[in-house]
């Protein structure tokens, strides 16, 4: 098969699969040919076919396997990227219906939002900073279209990186008076602590997973564009989520992001 059949062929199974709501066994088996490159091609034909069908536009991007504990239980030693859409932003003041999604899980995150645009290849954390309009608490909600949440780092990138929904919450802080590596991090499901972690859990500081992703996207001619929103990687576990629950991350210093979900 050319890699552009190939490309179509897993971008409408994954795509088909996010539609519909249903679970699909993972690439490498079937296609022992694809490669990074091609697996990041099929993500973004993904987010095409998204993007065409809901008439939703790019908001921004997200890292996902920035901690070495989930590097190290997938085998990698890099993290990984998607795209947010518009659509997928959810909102924090009523219930989330949880219809739409396969197995859904929900992770705590910082969210950045871009007033300048960051171009690798060189891009570093101070520059990152230098180009943050502002960061607030985030929540992830993230739903492989794989079996049992189960890939390898090619199949989940063609998935793009799990992405399903993120909520936003406040309030939006410019982050030059923050220590975003030493600010703390609790993390609720229905009142009761699941989690508790600081920023340095996402690659030492939070930025630098910004900054290898500017450096990432360079290779293909692309960068952080200003207004972008990205959600830094998560800074502990994702837990799964039923109708019910109601999901709060608190971060030192910024504030709060919350979900209630509902059938
Ligand atoms: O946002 C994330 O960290 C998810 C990355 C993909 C791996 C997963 O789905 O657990
Ligand atoms: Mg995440």
């Amino acid at each position: 098969m050319g890699e552009t059949e190939l490309i179509e062929k897993i971008a409408s199974i994954l795509f088909k699969a996010e539609r519909e709501a249903f679970e699909v066994d993972r690439m490498v088996d079937r296609y022992p040919e694809l490669t990074s490159d091609l697996a990041y091609r099929i993500q973004n034909r993904v987010v095409e076919l998204r993007s065409q069908a809901e008439n939703s536009r790019i908001s921004g991007r997200k890292l996902g396997l920035t901690s070495v504990a989930k590097q190290q239980m997938m085998g990698v030693d890099e993290p990984l990227y998607g795209v947010l859409l518009d659509r997928m932003l959810l909102p924090e003041e009523s219930p989330i219906s949880l219809k739409a999604f396969i197995h859904p899980k929900i992770e705590p995150e910082l969210a950045f939002v871009f007033k300048r645009e960051i171009k690798g290849p060189a891009a570093s954390v101070a520059e990152v900073l230098d180009a943050t309009a502002y960061v607030m608490p985030a929540l992830e909600i993230i739903d492989s279209r794989y079996r049992n949440f189960s890939f390898t780092l090619l199949d989940v990138i063609a998935d793009n990186a799990s992405s399903a929904g993120y909520i936003l919450g406040g309030p939006c802080y410019k982050p030059e008076r923050l220590d975003l590596r030493l600010m703390g991090m609790v993390f609720k499901k229905n009142g009761r602590i699941l989690s508790t972690s600081t920023g340095a859990a996402v690659m030492g500081h939070p930025a630098r997973a910004i900054a290898w992703m500017a450096n990432k996207l360079a290779e293909t001619g692309q960068s952080i564009r200003p207004g972008e929103v990205v959600l830094s990687g998560a800074l502990c576990e994702a837990t799964s989520i039923a109708p019910g629950d109601e999901i709060t991350v608190s971060l030192d210093g910024l504030g709060k992001a919350s979900a209630v979900f509902t059938d």
